[in-house]
């Protein structure tokens, strides 16, 4: 999302009008389902994946650099505009900050979309290296790569006076590609280049892995405004980084579906009890998936956006929701038609015809009252 340099046309609209706009209000506030994840703490929870992955990368880092970072894992989620996108010169227009990819709390605050926007509070605190890792917020489509809370370990580190911009560049790779190598073993790895507002130059790390190229992590050194606005003075420079870790434990531990991570059941988190890294997932069963199509007209094309639709999916169906998306569109008149495909499906279970009819009908429902589009 942050190497994505494009922007929204309209700047804030959505802000703009949530007083007045229904559709708009709706986007503006953060959906209940989505505040309950803020407790959950995955990466804290004893024998979870994303703990071993967590204590993983930290371990490494304390080996590499014994008593230089200090680790944070309980910042609290809810931040200004001015942490995660004006301090980083994260520019207005900037998809990152429409309503329909972030989810506001009011106009000024809203649950972060990186872990990066802690940096430039912890810097302006003194803090010379840290390690972060939390839980992330962004509205994004239904699939089972894509969730809307993930976790990310996001760190920084400032040297001292006088290092070269080409030694910190050397120290950031050498420590990243380490990292990957600790990860996941001795593998092929690529630099390519990156782009985010925070960090000139920006790098992305990608690893060779089952016959494809993974993008790792994002990097780079933090620009000089962001280092300013942290207090830094001028003759310091310092590097940052930051990666997803659902992503990477679903490569490494092979989970097929990034909804597990929030399963209850034991059959999936009692495979990783006491295991470390060393964890591999094996799927205790398959179940059928139901497909509904669903479809409707949209007259004012600006009013909607689809991710609309796939958090009302989620916040209807919850994680019984595999997969969302078009199947159909057609212009007639002014009026855009489309049809969404549904795939429903829970990772335990069989579902009955009547446990899916009845979420489809409260969607079909929830969409005709709270957007404005006209069931077909
Ligand atoms: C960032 O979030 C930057 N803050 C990273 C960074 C930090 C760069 C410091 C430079 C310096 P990006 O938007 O690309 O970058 O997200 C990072 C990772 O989050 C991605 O590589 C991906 O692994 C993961 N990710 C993004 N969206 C989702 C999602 N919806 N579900 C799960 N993982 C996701
Ligand atoms: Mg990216």
């Amino acid at each position: 999302l942050f190497s994505c340099s494009s922007t929204v046309t309209a700047s804030e609209p959505a802000l703009r009008s949530r007083s007045s706009d229904t559709l708009a209000s709706a986007r503006g506030r953060v959906p209940a389902s989505i505040w309950a994840k803020t407790s959950a703490q995955l990466h804290l929870r004893r024998n979870h994946p994303l703990n071993t992955l967590r204590k993983h990368i930290e371990a490494y880092i304390h080996e590499k650099y014994p008593s230089t970072f200090r680790m944070h894992s309980s910042l609290p989620p809810v931040v200004s505009t001015v942490q995660c996108f004006d301090d980083l010169r994260v520019p207005l227009g900037h998809v990152s900050r429409a309503p329909t990819d972030t989810y506001y709390v009011d106009d000024t605050t809203l649950l972060r979309t990186h872990m990066t926007a802690h940096d430039v509070e912890l810097l302006a605190a003194g803090e010379t290296a840290f390690l972060l890792c939390g839980d992330v917020y962004r509205r994004d489509t239904v699939d089972r790569t894509h969730y809307p809370v993930f976790h990310q370990v996001d760190a920084a580190r400032l040297f001292p006076s006088g290092t070269s911009r080409k030694q910190v560049e050397e120290d950031l790779k050498q420590t990243l590609s380490g990292l990957a190598k600790a990860l996941f073993g001795d593998v092929e790895m690529r630099w390519v280049e990156g782009y985010f507002p925070f960090t000139h130059p920006s790098f992305e790390l990608e690893v060779a892995w089952q016959g494809e190229w993974l993008e790792v992590l994002g990097c780079g050194l933090l620009h000089r405004e962001v280092l300013q606005r942290g207090g830094v003075s001028d003759d310091v420079e310092g590097w940052a980084f930051g990666m997803g870790l659902e992503r990477l434990a679903m490569v490494l531990f092979g989970v097929p579906d990034i909804r597990l991570f929030w399963s209850e059941d034991e059959r999936f988190l009692g495979q990783f009890n006491e295991r470390g890294i060393e964890a591999r997932y094996k799927p205790f069963s398959v179940f059928p998936a139901v497909e509904k199509d669903v479809s409707f007209w949209v007259e004012d094309i600006s009013r909607f956006h689809e991710n609309d639709i796939h958090e009302l999916a989620r916040e209807v169906c919850g994680d019984l929701v595999e997969n969302v998306k078009v199947v159909d569109t057609f212009k007639k008149g002014g009026s855009l038609s489309l049809c969404f495909r549904i795939t429903f499906r829970s990772m335990e279970k069989t579902l009955t015809h009547a446990e899916v009819n009845k979420l489809y009908n409260e969607f079909r429902t929830q969409i005709s009252e709270t957007l404005p589009v006209t069931l077909r």
